[in-house]
Formats: structure tokens, C-alpha cells, sequence
């Protein structure tokens, strides 16, 4: 998916692979050495030549050299790996800020005018802080072609930063294991020039809702829970995942746990609301309570009411 040479896709990528390729050499180097030596020293020292061994008591010569010569080496190591990895930690004061907020099972991307994307849109050669949020358990941000991976932890604040140089796509995606469908945790960086970047967060037109309304309403209903990934944890078959299946549910009759005690409520439009907005308020007998984080200000209400048309239509 690279547009050019790597090596300009972020400000970090020459530092980390220096590192990598000087580390990759002394390794090579060892490699090859020390199985030479092996070899040599397998046919030289062989028992038809040495019948007899004999005690060596050893050189304080031998013991300073191999232990000052790899001293050296794992410290020109570090070294190059220090400086790779020290300008990560340094953010600049002055940069544009951008929440990313992971989720089992996707990424969603805040902007500071509160324009909400799924893939990381940037500027060419600006400065970009991703301030990382993990709503509900562990998760990683990766993007391999900036060199930049960081944790994702409840509760902590974590930043993350770096200076897109190459216009493009780039994958990113979700470096801990999160769960069942962890490995489609995935999505991309587009680098674009500044003007673009620029028209695109002041169009206001697509800051909630991207939903193409050509399609009937419950098609659009599916659109807004493809692009949530509610369908990881919910089938629109009837068969049971992390949670109740859309299937069966609207119009009919739900038990639900809510504090300790249990409730027969009716699936309704307010119903509903509810799950999607506060799911732990009223918990569905047999499925897990906080598995389903609250979308609470992601989803708006128009979409919610689209879902139902989704779900109304999957009774037909
Ligand atoms: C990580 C898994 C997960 C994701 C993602 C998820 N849910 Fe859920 N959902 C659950 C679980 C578990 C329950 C049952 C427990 C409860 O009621 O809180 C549930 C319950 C519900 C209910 C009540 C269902 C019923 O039949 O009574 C609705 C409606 C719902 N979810 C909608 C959504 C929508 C819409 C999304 C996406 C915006 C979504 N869910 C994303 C796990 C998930
Ligand atoms: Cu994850």
C-alpha cells in the first residue's frame, strides 16, 4: 500500500531503522563469525590431532577482550536505539490533537472541532498528537509504516505522535489481542495535503451521520451498525454471539436483570434507546453485563431510529 519510499513516511521511521539495521548487522556478523570459529576449531582441535587434553587455566587477556568488545557493541546499540525512540516520547506543545478511542472491536477518530472519522485522516508534514483512549480492555495502536505503537490502557492517558511525510494510505491497526474478532480491529492513515486536509474537517456536512440516502431506511439502519461494528457481537440470523441476536427482538418481550432484580420490558423504541445507550442499566438474562460499552454521544438518535427501521424490517 505504499505511495513511495517508507523512509519519508513518518518522522521516526529513519531513526528506528537505523537501529534495526545495526542491530540486524552486529547479529549477521556473530552469526557468521562465531559458526566460522566453530568450524575451524571443530577440525583443528579434533581428537586424532589432540589424543590427550590438556588443562588450560585460562587468559585475563581473552576474559577483558570478550567482554569489553560486546560491552562496546551492545552499547552502540543502545545507543542508536535511545536516540530512535527518545524523540517518540517528546511530543511537540504545538500540534494538532486527534482522540483515538478503540473499542472491541474498531478505531474511531475524534477531531478537535468534534468531527468523528473511522479511518485516521491527516495533514502532510504537520505535527499530529493521537491522544489514545481505550474504552473497554487493552488495545494497541500500530501503524508499522510510521514506526509508532503504542498501549492502549482503560484509565490512562497515553499520547502518541509523530510528522506524516509521505502522501497516502497506511495501514493502522490493533496490536493486542482484545478478543474474538481482534484481528478485524484494522484500518488506515490517509495523509493528505493541508488544503485538503482542511476542506475536509471544515465540511460539516459529514461530521455524524455518512449514511447514503439513496438506500431504503432499514439499508441505512445496517450501514450505521456495520460501520459501529455492532455486528461483531450481534447476528442478524438468530444465532446467539457476545450478545442477542437482532433476530426475534422488535415487538416482542425481553427479561432483562436491571440492579438485582429481573423485569419482563417490552422491545421498544425507548427500549432500545436504553440498550445502546446505557447497555448495564438493563442487562438481557443469559448474555454479560459491560461487555457492550454505552455509545452514548458516537450514535446519534436519527441513526438509532434507522437501526429499529433495520431491525422492524428483519420481522417482515
Ligand atoms: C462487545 C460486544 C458488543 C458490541 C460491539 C455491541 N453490543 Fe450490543 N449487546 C452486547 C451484549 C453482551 C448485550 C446483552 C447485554 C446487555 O443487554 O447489555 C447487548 C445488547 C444489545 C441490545 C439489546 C438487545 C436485545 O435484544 O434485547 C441492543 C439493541 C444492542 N445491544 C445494540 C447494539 C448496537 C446498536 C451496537 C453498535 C452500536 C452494539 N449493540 C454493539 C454486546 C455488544
Ligand atoms: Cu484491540
Amino acid at each position: 500500500m505504499y505511495t513511495a519510499e517508507p523512509q519519508q513516511a513518518s518522522n521516526f521511521v529513519a531513526g528506528v531503522d537505523l537501529a534495526f539495521l545495526i542491530t540486524l548487522g552486529v547479529s549477521i556478523f556473530f552469526l557468521i563469525a562465531l559458526t566460522v570459529i566453530m568450524l575451524v576449531f571443530i577440525r583443528k582441535y579434533r581428537k586424532e590431532k589432540h589424543p590427550e587434553a590438556i588443562q588450560n587455566e585460562g587468559s585475563n587477556k581473552l576474559e577483558a577482550l570478550w567482554t569489553g568488545i560486546p560491552l562496546v557493541l551492545v552499547l552502540v546499540m543502545f545507543y542508536f536505539g535511545w536516540m530512535g525512540w527518545r524523540p517518540m516520547k517528546n511530543p511537540p506543545e504545538e500540534a494538532m490533537h486527534v482522540t483515538a478511542i478503540a473499542r472491541m472491536w474498531n478505531f474511531r477518530f475524534e477531531y478537535e472541532n468534534g468531527k468523528f472519522s473511522d479511518s485516521l485522516i491527516v495533514p502532510i508534514n504537520e505535527p499530529v498528537i493521537l491522544d489514545l483512549v481505550a474504552l473497554d480492555v487493552l488495545h494497541s495502536l500500530y501503524i508499522p509504516a510510521f514506526r509508532v505503537k503504542e498501549d492502549m490502557v482503560p484509565g490512562q492517558d497515553k499520547v502518541m505522535w509523530f510528522i506524516p511525510g509521505t502522501p497516502g494510505e497506511f495501514d493502522l491497526f490493533c496490536t493486542e489481542y482484545c478478543g474474538l474478532q481482534h484481528s478485524y480491529m484494522f484500518t488506515v492513515v490517509k495523509v493528505i495535503s493541508k488544503e485538503e486536509f482542511d476542506a475536509w474537517m471544515t465540511d460539516t456536512t459529514a461530521v455524524t451521520t455518512v449514511v447514503d440516502t439513496e438506500l431504503s431506511l432499514a439499508d441505512q439502519g445496517w450501514e450505521v451498525l456495520t460501520r459501529n461494528a455492532c455486528n461483531a457481537c450481534h447476528s442478524s440470523d438468530g444465532s446467539k454471539l457476545i450478545g442477542p441476536s437482532y433476530l426475534g427482538g422488535w415487538g416482542g418481550t425481553r427479561t432483562v436483570v436491571s440492579g438485582r432484580e429481573e423485569l419482563q420490558v417490552a422491545v421498544d423504541e425507548a427500549y432500545i434507546m436504553r440498550s445502546i445507550f446505557d447497555p448495564d442499566a438493563e442487562v438481557v438474562k443469559g448474555f454479560n453485563k459491560s461487555l457492550m460499552q454505552p455509545y452514548e454521544g458516537m450514535i446519534t438518535e436519527e441513526e438509532v431510529k434507522l437501526i429499529i427501521e433495520y431491525l422492524k424490517a428483519l420481522n417482515e
